[in-house]
């Protein structure tokens, strides 16, 4: 099987919670738009389609074989039992895909940190406005979000390096990625994280050590975080968590 990854090109967004799990699994894939015109056109047509029943709103979407899937927790949920990313059976899978849609609530926090007013407008439009909003993420939503996975792992009495049974699944991959994001967007904001939060800091240690995964982020698939996607580093927006807060 080979599948069609589509996503926006030069960034890794929400597409990189895709690609990561692809890459652990060593699947063949395929990122459609990072293949010149054609494959911005390909994913455009796809967008637009007046046919298609299964329209995508937005990328990441996945195509394979006859399957359309979009959101990225879905996308995720379709592949897990397909790439032998996720384990158990009904009660293990529910949970791990509301891990993924919580990952997805603070990847949207985390956005709305630069884009507090409108997607549609530029940061510099909403700067004094994304200033409340990531001191606000920084003091209080990350801490919350950080604490309830530090909480899931603690729980999990198979091990501390997995949030789900007794192996890795889809969703320690989009923690992987969701630190290393916190930690490029802001390293005085995550400052102390090691310490309040050590199971979490084993998994990204653990995760990034994976042969593939290593492989992956040295290659130049792994796309560098930039300004364009969702961890952004805007030093103004970054600073340590005030103390009463933690
Ligand atoms: N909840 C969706 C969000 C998809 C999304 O917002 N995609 C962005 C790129 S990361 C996009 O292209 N949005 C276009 C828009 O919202 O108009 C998911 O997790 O996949």
């Amino acid at each position: 099987m080979r599948y069609e990854l589509y996503y926006w090109p030069g960034l890794q967004g929400r597409g990189e919670f895709v690609r990561l799990a692809l890459e652990e699994a060593g699947a063949d894939y395929v990122d459609v738009a990072r293949h010149g015109e054609t494959g911005m056109k390909a994913m455009q047509s796809e967008l637009t389609s007046t046919e298609r029943v299964e329209l995508p709103f937005a990328p990441p979407f996945l195509m394979a074989g006859k399957h359309l899937v979009w959101q990225t927790a879905n996308i995720l949920q379709f592949l897990g039992p397909r790439l032998k990313l996720v384990g158990g059976s009904g009660a293990k899978r529910i949970f791990t895909h509301g891990l993924q849609l919580t990952i997805a609530d603070l990847v949207a926090e985390v956005h709305d940190t630069h884009h507090p007013l409108s997607t549609n407008l530029y940061y510099e439009e909403q700067k004094d406005a994304a200033l409340i909003r990531a001191g606000d993420l920084i003091d209080s939503r990350l801490p919350k979000f950080l604490d309830y996975f530090e909480r899931v792992l603690t729980n999990n009495p198979h091990g501390d390096v997995q949030l789900v049974g007794k192996g890795l699944s889809y969703v320690d991959l989009s923690m992987f990625q969701l630190i290393e994001g916190l930690h490029y967007a802001f390293p005085l904001g995550m400052s102390g994280f090691e310490t309040l939060y050590p199971r979490l800091a084993a998994l990204r240690t653990h995760i990034a050590q994976r042969p593939r995964i290593k492989a992956y982020l040295k290659s130049k698939r792994r796309i560098p975080f930039n300004l364009s996607g969702i961890f952004r580093h805007y030093p103004e927006l970054d600073r340590p968590p005030k103390k009463n807060h933690r």
